[in-house]
């Protein structure tokens, strides 16, 4: 069974774009009035994401999941979701609480993949929230995911992506190198947020 063909998966897929939209537009609103209020902006870029069916489905079967519309509700946590890349590692704790304090979500799973990389060496900061959806007749709440993570921690992720698209299960001296590179990547943010604190010391001044 292929999920585009269960009954009523439209109307769920709908309710996935209303909580994207729902989703961005808060998560906007925190950050400008963050902005506005500490005259410095965390923010380098943000990205919206909405999983293929496709995609939805090979993670299922990965998970060892049956392709149904209850296990892509209640095991598939990321069919919708956003980006925040931040420029500086201290930024992305600080859009963390920003997200945390503002009792905006229901926060249902928190990961802290910078503290504790994943073994590819993935580092990233995960919340996995539930955003409140007004439907003509209904409230609901859809579950969406918030990475937030640096520039150099987006590079890293997005080359990865891009060589386990080409090959699902890579050899061990590419797992290793790109390990590595994870590595030399904290020491590049590490040496970013010292001169990060350089400048604003100076600023002080
Ligand atoms: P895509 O194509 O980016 O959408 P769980 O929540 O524990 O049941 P799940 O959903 O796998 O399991 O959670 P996880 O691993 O915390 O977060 C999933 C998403 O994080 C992935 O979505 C990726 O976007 C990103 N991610 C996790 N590990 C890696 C990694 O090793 N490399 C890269 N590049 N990204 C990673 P998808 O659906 O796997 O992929």
């Amino acid at each position: 069974m292929k999920l585009q063909d269960i009954e009523g998966i439209d109307e769920l897929m709908l309710k996935y774009k209303f909580a994207l939209s729902e989703l961005t537009n808060k998560i906007t609103i925190l950050l400008e009035e963050y902005e506005f209020n500490n005259k410095t902006d965390p923010i380098e870029h943000t990205k919206t994401r909405f999983k293929t069916l496709e995609s939805a489905e090979s993670k299922l079967r990965k998970k060892g999941y049956e392709v149904t519309m209850d296990n892509l509700i209640n095991h598939v946590h990321d069919m919708v979701g956003i980006r925040i890349i931040c420029s500086f590692l201290t930024e992305v704790y600080d859009v963390v609480n920003i997200i945390k304090s503002s009792k905006q979500f229901r926060i249902t799973a928190e990961k802290d993949y910078i503290k504790e990389p994943k073994k590819s060496g993935y580092r990233s900061y995960h919340l996995n929230v539930l955003v409140r959806v007004h439907l003509k007749d209904k409230i609901e709440y859809v579950e969406a995911e918030i990475q937030i993570r640096t520039i150099a921690m987006d590079t890293w992720a997005s080359l990865d992506h891009k060589l386990r698209y080409k090959l699902t299960n890579l050899p061990d001296n590419i797992e290793d190198e790109m390990y590595a590179c994870s590595d030399e990547m904290v020491l590049l943010d590490k040496r970013m947020e010292k001169l990060h604190h350089e400048v604003l010391n100076l600023e002080d001044k």
